[in-house]
């Protein structure tokens, strides 16, 4: 008899993990509805957003894959054979332990992307695998933020806006109309209605800057100067706090003489910012405290001037006094539960193993790490590593096409979907086909996919369970349960690795038979268990501000920052000691280059797809069913182009079609949407899904030498390019 069951459980369609409801029977979804009893505990958050009603359709959509696949045609050929979990698992090991034994451990590589599974389990795998060459996307997404600013402050410092005590707030390259779309959204538009100002800092003029009481349309990859320029304004006009900065800041007197010359008629040459608007921002910011600072991926993904622009918001954000308090900052906590690092064995992790990594960065890496974990141990804090050391994407893609410095012959790819999401999409093509084992956990068949040799069926929203935790960065974790066993053949990425590990001679290290088992053990040190965890799908226990001014017992002095000088590093002396700029020196992308007259950003959020998934969804496509290339009326007309037109976009790594969008935007600067692939075309070659018409990412490149020397950033955004008619 069928038996309805109403079970708590969580969407998973973007970063925040809300709250559901499911209605079940005989462990099939029927329904969700928004649960306002579990975080983020309010369901007007989920009323704007399209995609968690797409739940049930997605838990058994016919384009998901339900059963372990093997390639028996040629690479790319579409021709699979639906194999069992045991054979897929005990070739995988097989061949992995006979490559392991031919070339050693860092022959394998990993890949992940954005926020979407539980990564510790592939990390732990690798540690005792004895490979260190994972690659993310942190290099363009969180990480320069992270780096710098335990840099600067002694460890990650988060940005927080309330409309009782923020009273002004700043969105640098950050546009959470699109991106959000939730609890922060909700709140800027709440902040809005009490009339205080809000700046925001876009090339475009996103619903975000709509808002605005000012909109500084920079150019693309100026950032860093235009930050300069507000410095110099709060500088000689005396508008920082001059008691914080006598406290608590270091290199003050060394930062009034480096800002000198950026006054804002200069600045204005460079950013195309009116001088008049950069002194009234400045003003404005300075003038109001607690003022909050958000930035997001349009600073994290403009190459190498994206360290120096994160320094100078760092010192921004310093000097007015706008740190660790309450409507404007908190610097946070380690969690209370297990961190990541431990459940990844990292910190075990052999240095010869750490020494074959393909990366030579300055802080992005073992040694980088190791530099900055003797400041952030001083306050009891360790950062999370493998993120923070994963290797450089550009030379291991590399290193699969040359086999050099040495072979990568094997990549297991959890969770996204290069061909679409890392830059140089024909590089990365070149080296999926030159691999001796490809293995992808998926969800759909995506392009990726359909170049490897399994292809193996991940659980996914409402079949697995969630702990989303800041990497262990903070004191925060949020989740909740799985509504039904998973569908079909699926099984959670944690089983993936650790039946991989059993067979591999890892046998001791995988106590845990199941995810939940190893979430339970997590939490222990809470004293949470794990269904209390799920009865309100949170743990945050409230956090104090300005504690860098307690005293400590021990000392008698209080607590400070965890950095060489003890105090908020406005002059980086870790900087200076590895021979970088100790202050924040800009490092503005390439000339203007005659053959590619324009700016091209890519990737800049959109809803309501998240990067390269949910493009099967027809609903969805309904309502944005083309790839834009954004630009103003007056780039259109002087290109002779008008709204809806095809346009072929060309950077030097080629060219990709859009759809012509004219919008409120600056001149001369073309931004293109990413993640678009067609999932209705031949999921074979030579189509790959359509991976070749839309995809932004085949006019972006990471390469190594242009990338930023300390974290390895590369641009995404700012790119020449040219436009023209298709
Ligand atoms: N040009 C350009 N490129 C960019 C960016 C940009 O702005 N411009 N942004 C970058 C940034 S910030 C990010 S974070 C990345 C995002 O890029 P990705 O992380 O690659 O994101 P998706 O394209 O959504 O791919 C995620 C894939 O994981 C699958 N998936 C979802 N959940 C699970 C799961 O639990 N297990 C498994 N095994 N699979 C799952 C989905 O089906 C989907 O195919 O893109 C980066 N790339
Ligand atoms: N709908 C949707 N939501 C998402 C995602 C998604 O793919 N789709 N991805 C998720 C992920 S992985 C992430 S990391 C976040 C990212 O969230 P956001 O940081 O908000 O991401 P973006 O929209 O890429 O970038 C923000 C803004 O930077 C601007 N920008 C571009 N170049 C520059 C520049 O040179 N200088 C300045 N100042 N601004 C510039 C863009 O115009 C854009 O409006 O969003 C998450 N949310
Ligand atoms: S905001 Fe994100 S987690 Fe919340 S319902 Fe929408 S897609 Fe799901
Ligand atoms: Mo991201």
């Amino acid at each position: 008899m069928a038996e309805e069951q109403l079970l708590k459980t969580n969407c998973r369609f973007c970063g925040y993990q809300c709250g559901l409801m499911a209605v079940t029977e005989n462990g099939q979804v029927k329904a969700v509805h928004p649960d306002p009893t579990q975080y983020p505990g309010d369901e007007s958050i989920q009323r704007g957003c399209y995609r968690w009603r797409l739940a049930p359709e997605f838990i058994d959509h016919p384009k998901r894959v339900n059963y372990p696949l093997k390639r028996v045609g040629e690479r790319g050929s579409g021709q699979w054979q639906q194999i069992t979990w045991e054979q897929a698992m005990d070739e995988i090991a097989e061949k992995m332990q006979s490559l392991k034994e031919r070339y050693g451990p860092e022959m394998l590589a990993t890949c992940i992307g954005g926020p979407h599974a539980v990564y510790w389990p592939l990390h732990r795998f690798m540690n005792l695998f004895g490979s260190p060459n994972n690659m993310g996307i942190g290099q363009i997404c969180w990480n320069p933020g992270i780096w710098l600013n335990t840099l600067i402050f002694g460890w990650p410092m988060e940005s927080e806006l309330d409309t009782e005590n923020t009273t002004c707030a700043m969105f640098w390259g950050v546009n959470p109309s699109e991106s959000d779309n939730s609890l922060l959204w909700r709140e800027v538009v709440r902040f809005r209605k009490t009339g205080k100002p809000i700046i925001v800092v876009d090339p475009r003029r996103t619903r975000t800057a709509e808002l605005a009481t000012l909109w500084l349309p920079v150019r693309p990859g100026t950032d860093s100067v235009l930050a300069l320029g507000l410095l110099h304004v709060i500088i000689t006009e005396r508008l920082y706090n001059a008691e914080f900065v006598k406290n608590w800041c270091h290199g003050f007197e060394r930062l009034i003489e480096h800002v000198a010359s950026y006054t804002p008629k200069y600045v204005e040459k460079i950013t195309g910012i009116e001088a008049g608007v950069i002194v009234q921002a400045a003003r404005l910011y300075a003038q109001s405290a607690p003022a909050t600072l958000f930035s997001g991926r349009g600073i994290d993904q403009i190459g190498c001037d994206s360290v120096p622009t994160h320094h100078a918001l760092a010192i921004l954000k310093a000097i007015t006094g706008n740190v660790d308090l309450p409507g404007a900052s908190h610097l946070n906590e380690m969690p209370d539960f297990i961190p990541e690092l431990d459940l990844e064995l990292s910190e075990q992790f052999p240095q010869e193993a750490r020494q074959k990594q393909l990366n030579e960065l300055a802080l992005q890496s073992y040694s980088g790490y190791e530099r900055v974990r003797q400041l952030t141990l001083q306050h009891g804090k360790r950062l999370p590593m493998r993120y923070l050391t994963s290797a450089q994407p550009n030379l291991v893609w590399k290193a699969m096409v040359t086999n050099k410095p040495y072979p990568v012959r094997s990549l297991v790819v959890m969770a996204t979907n290069p061909l679409l999401t890392q830059a140089d999409t024909k590089l990365i093509y070149e080296a999926l086909k030159s691999l001796d084992l490809l293995v992808v956990l998926e969800l759909f068949q995506t392009p990726t996919s359909m170049l490897a040799d399994y292809v193996l069926p991940s659980a996914g929203a409402l079949e697995r369970p969630l702990f989303e935790t800041k990497a262990g960065t903070a004191n925060i974790a949020y989740g909740g349960g799985q509504a039904v066993k998973p569908y079909y053949e699926r099984r959670t990425d944690y089983d993936f690795w650790r039946e991989l590990g059993l067979r591999l001679g890892q046998e001791t290290e995988w106590p845990w038979e199941s995810l939940v088992a190893s979430l339970e053990a997590t939490l222990a040190p809470t004293g949470f268990t794990w269904n209390d965890f799920c009865d309100t799908g949170l743990y945050c226990p409230p956090e104090d501000h300005q504690k860098y001014a307690q005293i400590n017992p021990q000392t008698g002095e209080p607590i400070g920052f965890a950095t060489i000088s003890g105090k908020i590093e406005l002059y980086s002396e870790l900087f200076s000691e590895i021979g970088y700029d100790p202050l924040p020196v800009p490092k503005i992308p390439l000339a203007e280059q005659q053959d590619f007259p324009l700016r091209l950003i890519t990737g800049a959020r959109f809803q309501p797809y998240y990067a390269s998934s949910f493009r099967q969804f027809d609903t969805l496509r309904a309502i944005h069913p083309e790839a834009w290339a954004e630009m103003s009326a007056g780039t259109a007309s002087r290109l002779g182009l008008e709204d809806g037109c095809p346009v072929w976009v060309e950077t030097e790594r080629g060219k990709a079609r859009f759809v012509v969008k004219i919008t409120a935007m600056c001149d001369q600067v073309i931004s293109v949407e990413y993640g678009w692939w067609y999932p209705e075309m031949e999921a074979a070659e030579p189509s790959l899904g359509g991976l070749w018409i839309a995809n932004a990412n085949i006019l972006t490149n990471a390469d190594y030498e242009t990338a930023d020397p300390l974290i390895g950033t590369s641009a995404y955004n700012g790119l020449p390019c040219r436009v023209s008619r298709a």
